[in-house]
This record gives C-alpha cells, structure tokens and sequence, in this order.
C-alpha cells in the first residue's frame, strides 16, 4: 500500500501523476478516495495536503519499491526542503500486507501510520482487515482514535482517478 501526499501547486494533478507513474510500475489494484488534511509536524502555516493511497499487489522486495517511489518523487520535481516540509509529491510505503522491513533506509509498516489519521484512512478504505504483520492487531479500531485529526472527502476513487480503479 503506497501512501500519497500533496501540498503544493496543483495537487490532485501531482497525486493523478503519482498513480500513472505507479500503474507504469506495477498494475493498480484499487485508489482510495481523496482527503483534504490539516498538516501535521512541518512549518508553521504550510498549506493543506490531500492525500490518498494505492493498492499494488507486487512480489518485488520492498526496497525496490522505494527506489521506484524515489524516482517518481524526484521526477514530480520534489525538492527535500526540510523534514514535513511542503511537497509536490510524497509517496510512502505504508504496510505490505503480511511483510515487514526495518532497516536504515526502509521501514515497513510505516513507522507514523498509526498515528496519522490521513495515511490510515485511506490504507482501511481499501484494505478493511488490514493487521500489523508482527503481531496481527486489527489496524481498523486504531482510526475512531485519529477523528480528531482534520480531514474532509473531497472525492470517490471514480472522481478524482477516473483512470483506475475504485
Ligand atoms: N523511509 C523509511 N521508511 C519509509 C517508508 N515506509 N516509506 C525513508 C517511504 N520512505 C521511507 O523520506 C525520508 C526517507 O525516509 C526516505 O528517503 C526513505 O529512505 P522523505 O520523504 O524524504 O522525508 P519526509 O517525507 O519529509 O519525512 P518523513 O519522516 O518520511 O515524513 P512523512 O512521515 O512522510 O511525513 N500532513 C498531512 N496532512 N499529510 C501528509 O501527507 N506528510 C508528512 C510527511 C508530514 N505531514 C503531513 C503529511
Ligand atoms: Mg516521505
């Protein structure tokens, strides 16, 4: 599950991107539906992001994804400009079903995804039983914990990503 994130120029278009490049990569199962969030952490001021997520059902390690995701971040003209700075395009590796990584450069699952409401939202939308791969908890009672955190639908799937799948 690939988490995206955009909060600069024209967002829904950087996240459309973000899934076209996936889907030359690898062949999208599902795309969630779009949130508008409050950011959280970074800069003071920062605009909104929207965020979504994709579903790719892919045997390929998990590090050669990140790779892949690098470059696609790299290509949407994404400057590093500080940690949870603004971004045209941020595209995280969120869980993998039953594998996980941690090492320097990757962790999986992502180490914030439980704490963030726009990363968990959109993975529960596509996978509702999704458990932490170490000890099987059920990551769906996590999120009526997050609702506090601000985010609004904008859009389904069809609306925003015409393109894939719901
Ligand atoms: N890395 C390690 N694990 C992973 C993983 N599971 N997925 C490493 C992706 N990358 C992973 O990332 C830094 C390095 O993390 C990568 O090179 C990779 O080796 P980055 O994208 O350069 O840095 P970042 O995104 O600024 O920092 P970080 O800590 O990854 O931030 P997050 O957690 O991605 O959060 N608020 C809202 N509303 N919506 C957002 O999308 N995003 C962030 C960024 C902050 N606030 C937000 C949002
Ligand atoms: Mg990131």
């Amino acid at each position: 599950m690939i988490g995206l994130g955009s909060n600069l120029g024209d967002r829904a278009a950087w996240l459309r991107r973000g899934v076209d490049q996936i889907s030359e990569f690898s062949e999208v199962s599902a795309v969630s539906g779009l949130l508008e969030t409050a950011p959280q952490g970074g800069p003071a001021g920062q605009p909104a992001f929207l965020n979504a997520a994709v579903l790719v059902r892919d045997p390929r390690p998990l590090e050669v994804w990140l790779a892949q995701l690098l470059r696609i971040e790299a290509s949407a003209g994404r400057v590093r400009d500080g940690r949870w700075g603004p971004r045209t395009l941020d595209l995280d590796l969120l869980w993998a079903g039953s594998r996980s990584v941690a090492s320097a450069e990757l962790t999986v699952p992502h180490p914030r995804l439980l704490e963030r409401r726009f990363a968990l939202e959109p993975l529960l939308e596509l996978v509702p039983d999704a458990v932490e791969p170490a000890t099987g908890t059920p990551y769906g009672p996590r999120l009526s914990q997050l609702l506090d955190q601000e985010a609004t639908r904008l859009a389904d799937a069809a609306a925003w990503c015409p393109a894939f799948p719901g």
